[in-house]
């Protein structure tokens, strides 16, 4: 398999970090998308990674859709469950870390892509109180449980590391670490992990 990503992606960091706790052998394959260049297109007509080259050639996107394909392909480290109230609650967090992200990256994309005077303030509050209430809600759903759904690392903790993470690497100035202890504990405990290690985010 192959893997089309950036060093810097969250969503790209979310796959990485799946494929190295099922330890899946892979190929990384270094996609700059904003390159006037870029040929993610002939793999993923969104002009997105992650993107996963499989086997027979085939592409599949996006994160989402890839870190649940990588989970059925090998017992080892199993991060969703098959069924039932469970795995949907593994994919809200998902879903809800995701969401931090969309919105975060929404409101860098405004202040690197677009001239000063064409960006909208109030358009990118909106997004960053949807960042700060998402993290709020991630706050308040960990508890003080050890990972997010309870004893046990899940595709949960991965998203969401992985979010916080980018958080740090991107908007430094948020005080998540002091305003949720909780998270900075859930973070430090992931950090520790060789999978986060060899995936920290580069510029
Ligand atoms: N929902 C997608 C989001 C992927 C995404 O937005 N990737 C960014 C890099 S962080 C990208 O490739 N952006 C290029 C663009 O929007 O044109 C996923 O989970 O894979």
């Amino acid at each position: 398999m192959k893997l089309l990503g950036s060093l810097a992606s969250p969503y790209v960091r979310k796959v990485r970090v799946v494929l190295a706790e099922k330890k899946l052998d892979y190929e990384f394959v270094l996609e700059n998308v904003w390159s006037p260049d870029t040929t993610i297109g002939l793999s993923n007509p969104l002009g997105k990674v992650p993107c996963l080259i499989m086997e027979d050639g085939g592409a599949m996107f996006d994160s989402r859709v890839i870190v649940e394909y990588l989970d059925t392909m090998s017992p080892v480290g199993k991060l969703i469950p098959t069924q039932g109230r469970g795995r949907a609650s593994i994919k809200c967090w998902e879903a809800l870390a995701d969401g931090v992200l969309d919105a975060g990256i929404a409101v860098r994309l405004e202040m690197t892509q677009r001239p000063e005077n064409e960006r909208s303030p109030a358009w990118m509050a909106r997004q960053m109180t949807k960042v700060k209430n998402g993290v709020q809600a991630m706050s308040v759903g960990l508890g003080d449980a050890p990972f997010c759904t309870g004893a046990k690392m899940t595709l949960a903790d991965v998203a969401v590391g992985c979010t916080l993470g980018w958080l740090a690497f991107r908007f430094p100035e948020l005080t998540w670490r002091d305003d949720y202890a909780n998270l900075a504990r859930l973070f430090d405990k992931l950090s520790e992990r060789k999978s986060f290690i060899d995936t920290v985010p580069v510029a």
